[in-house]
């Protein structure tokens, strides 16, 4: 197992290791994706930012009840498999989170970005050190770096806790918004119990006990994410987009997008298919860690987002990872002597971390006040 830094200490604000960097490539490498230096797989659409409209059939729609109420978590797993094995993304609906809540999520989202650019500033993830949590402006994080620059903007929060360490520690929140943390908190509070029924029905789907990943997530790395996606516009700059092509670092996302669309998601076949948005529904897409631990029988797709609708688009993703340091092994169901485990194991926060290094500017250079401690 290699350190973060190299050492015992794991303070995420010190450039990461050639050790590292050469790690999280090589599991890139070994999930498909293209890397720094390395040719992009992501076939190029034919404009700058075509999809295929029509292809909604291509993501499709499950119906969580039965995995919700307990009456049939089977059956939902066999239609989370198929979608797992054939997309990597499908909506879920009568997943029980309130629509009165995800719409007072939405409110308290558009007041934070409505918020004067200093009053954001002063929450910037760089404050907020290992925990890795605030306001992302424009350009503060970039997801496809050699390619693109992301005009969206984002806040990041997860559990509140009062102890630092990478990952994890207390929230950043805005003073201005007095109903602002309470919402917040309990949305995630919702996503991590939708996330926890999901998660078991993702074991289910793969021959596994229901509670087999519980081990792996007794304290998991989550990220709540605000988003706002200014529209891009002829005065965009060439390598301007919402947010760039890539996949998702960790376990699951549950993503809610309000009705403006633009989120797009590449098929097997290298084509950019719109994932639009349906009424009362998430779309849940796996990470990185799912496709490792399946050893690669569920993918974790690319996509990306690009708002050409001439307003605003706001956006909430819900991200949940392993625990920091729980190894990313695949497991015994996935294994045969056509497709032995692979040998690459890391643990879920080395691969975060190597990640975040990637796409965040401020983790690329030494920060002074954050010294590593050892
Ligand atoms: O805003 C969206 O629809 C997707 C956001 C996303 O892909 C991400 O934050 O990882
Ligand atoms: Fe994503």
């Amino acid at each position: 197992m290699i350190g973060l830094s190299g050492g015992k200490c794991r303070s995420p604000l010190v450039p990461a290791s050639e050790e590292l960097k050469t790690k999280v490539q090589d599991k890139l490498i070994d999930l498909g994706h293209s890397v720094k230096g390395k040719p992009n797989i992501i076939k190029a659409p034919e404009g700058r930012f075509a999809s295929k409209q029509t292809a909604f059939s291509e993501i499709p729609m499950i119906d969580i009840a039965a995995l919700v109420d307990g009456s049939d978590p089977e059956g939902v797993a066999r239609a989370i498999g198929k979608a797992c094995e054939e997309v990597g993304f499908f909506y879920i609906k009568n997943h029980g989170v309130p629509q009165d809540l995800i719409d007072r999520m939405y409110k308290v989202t558009q007041q934070f970005f409505d918020l004067p650019a200093e009053a954001k500033e002063r929450l910037h993830i760089a404050n907020s050190g290992q925990t890795l949590r605030g306001y992302i402006p424009p350009y503060g994080e970039n997801a496809d770096p050699e390619n693109t620059r992301d005009l969206k903007e984002a806040f990041d929060y997860g559990v509140h806790g009062e102890e630092v360490s990478p990952f994890f520690g207390p929230n950043l929140m805005p003073a201005e918004l007095p109903e602002f943390k309470d919402v917040c908190e309990e949305y995630h509070d919702a996503m991590m119990a939708l996330a926890r029924k999901l998660v078991s029905g993702f074991a289910i789907s793969l021959g596994l006990p229901a509670d087999y990943f519980e081990k792996l997530q007794r304290k998991p790395i989550t990220i709540q994410r605000l988003l706002h996606y200014p529209s891009l516009g002829a005065n965009s700059a060439a390598d301007e987009i919402g947010i760039g092509a890539h996949t998702d670092y960790g376990f699951l996302t549950i993503l809610s997008q309000d009705s403006v669309g633009g989120l797009q998601v590449r098929n097997k076949e290298g084509e950019w298919v719109s994932a639009p948005p349906v009424e009362g529904s998430f779309i849940i897409n796996i990470g990185d860690l799912v496709q490792a631990m399946s050893n690669g029988r569920y993918s974790s797709n690319v996509h990306r987002v690009v708002n050409t609708s001439g307003v605003a688009r706001y956006s909430i993703p819900f991200f949940i990872d392993l625990d920091y340091d729980a190894v990313v092994e695949t497991v015994p169901t996935c294994v045969d002597a056509e497709n032995p485990a692979s040998e690459n194991t890391f643990t879920c926060g080395e691969y975060k971390y190597g990640r975040f290094v990637y796409v965040y500017p401020h983790l690329q250079e030494p920060q002074k006040e954050n010294a590593p401690v050892s």
